[in-house]
C-alpha cells in the first residue's frame, strides 16, 4: 500500500471532504484543503488549526490550482455542485464548476507531477436503468446534467491517463450521509431534511409515493474508500462503486428516523422531483474484491451517530 505524503482536497471544507482532511491529518499526512465555501464551511475544519493548510478560492482558477497542487502526490477532488436539483435548475451553472472544473483540476495535477487523482463520481450515471443492483459495467443513462458532468470527469479521468500517464480513480458515491451534512438548503440529502424535521417535531415532505429506494453510506466508510483509492496499485484507472448494497426506500427511512427521534408524524407528499431515479442500490463487489473494500457502518448505527450530531454538533 502506496504513502500519501502531501494532498490536496478540493471542497474540503464540505461534508465528505473536512471527514477526509480529518482522516489524512489523522494518519500525519500534509493536506492543503481548496474551497471557494459556496456549499463548504470553515467550522467544518477549524478544529485542525495550523495542521493543514486553508486556500479559499475556486477550482475554476487555473493559477491558483497550479499553485496549490505544487508538490502534491495525491489530489482528492470533492469539489462539486453536488445537487441534481440544481443542476436541473441552472445546467450551465453546475456545468462550468463540474466539468470546467475537474478538467482544470485533472491539468493541474498532470502539469504538476501529481501521481494519482481520486475523483468524486456519482451513482447518478445510471439513470433509470431497472437492473438492481448498479454494476460498474452498465451502460450509463444519465438523466440530469448532473449525471452527464460526472460520467464526463470520468471520461476525462481516463483520457489524462492514456494521454498524460496521470493515475486516476474514479468513485461513484451513492447516497452518502452522516455529522456535519448540511440540511438548510432543500437540495440537502434527504437523511439530513430529515433529521432536521424530526429534531424540530415537524412534517418532512416526500418527493413522489415514497417508495423510491436508494443505498446511503455512511461518510467515515466513503473516507476509508478514497485512502483505499489513492493507496492500492490495484486502483489506477478504475471506476468503483462506493455504496452498502443495502436497499432502503425512503419512507422507511423517515419512519426509521422517526423510530429513533420518538416522533410519529405522518409525512406530506408532493410530486416526485425531476430527474429523480426510481430504484437505486449498489453492487460492491469490484471494490471489494480489488481494494478489500467493506462498508464498517451499518445503516441504523449510522443514523444514531448522526441524530447526534444534529442535536448536539460538536
Ligand atoms: C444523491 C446525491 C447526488 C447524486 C445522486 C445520485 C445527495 C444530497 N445527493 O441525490 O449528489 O449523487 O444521489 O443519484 O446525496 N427526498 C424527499 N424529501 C426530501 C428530500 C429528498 O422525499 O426532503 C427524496 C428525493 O426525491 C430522492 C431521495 O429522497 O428520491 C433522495 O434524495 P437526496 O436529495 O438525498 O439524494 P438524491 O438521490 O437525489
Amino acid at each position: 500500500m502506496g504513502k500519501i505524503s502531501r494532498a490536496l482536497v478540493t471542497g474540503g471544507t464540505g461534508f465528505i471532504g473536512s471527514h477526509l482532511v480529518d482522516e489524512l491529518a489523522a494518519i500525519g499526512c500534509r493536506v492543503t484543503v481548496l474551497d471557494n465555501l459556496s456549499t463548504g464551511h470553515r467550522h467544518n475544519i477549524d478544529h485542525l488549526g495550523d495542521r493543514i493548510d486553508f486556500v479559499e478560492g475556486d477550482i475554476r482558477d487555473d493559477g491558483l490550482l497550479n499553485r496549490v497542487v505544487k508538490g502534491c502526490d495525491v489530489v482528492f477532488h470533492q469539489a462539486a455542485v453536488v445537487s441534481v436539483s440544481q443542476s436541473v435548475q441552472d445546467p450551465s451553472h453546475s456545468c462550468e464548476v463540474n466539468d470546467l472544473g475537474t478538467v482544470r483540476v485533472l491539468d493541474a495535477s498532470r502539469r504538476n507531477g501529481v501521481r494519482r487523482v481520486v475523483m468524486a463520481s456519482s451513482s447518478a450515471v445510471y439513470g433509470d436503468d431497472p437492473r438492481m443492483p448498479k454494476t460498474e459495467d452498465m451502460a450509463p443513462k444519465p438523466l440530469s446534467p448532473y449525471a452527464v458532468q460526472k460520467l464526463a470527469g470520468e471520461f476525462y479521468a481516463s483520457v489524462f491517463a492514456g494521454l498524460y500517464g496521470l493515475e486516476t480513480v474514479c468513485l461513484r458515491y451513492f447516497n452518502v450521509f452522516g455529522p456535519r451534512q448540511d440540511p438548510s438548503s432543500p437540495y440537502s440529502g434527504v437523511i439530513s431534511i430529515f433529521m432536521k424535521k424530526a429534531t424540530a417535531g415537524e412534517a418532512p415532505t416526500i418527493y413522489g409515493d415514497g417508495l423510491q429506494s436508494r443505498d446511503f453510506i455512511y461518510v467515515k466508510d466513503v473516507v476509508r474508500a478514497n485512502l483505499l483509492a489513492a493507496t492500492e496499485a490495484a486502483a489506477a484507472g478504475g471506476v468503483f462503486n462506493v455504496g452498502t448494497g443495502e436497499i432502503i426506500r425512503i419512507l422507511d427511512l423517515w419512519k426509521m428516523i422517526g423510530g429513533l427521534s420518538k416522533v410519529q408524524i405522518d409525512p406530506l407528499f408532493d410530486p416526485p422531483r425531476a430527474g429523480d431515479i426510481r430504484e437505486s442500490v449498489s453492487d460492491i463487489g469490484r471494490i471489494r474484491q480489488a481494494l478489500g473494500f467493506r462498508p464498517q457502518m451499518a445503516l441504523r448505527q449510522g443514523l444514531v451517530n448522526t441524530l447526534a450530531w444534529y442535536r448536539n454538533p460538536a
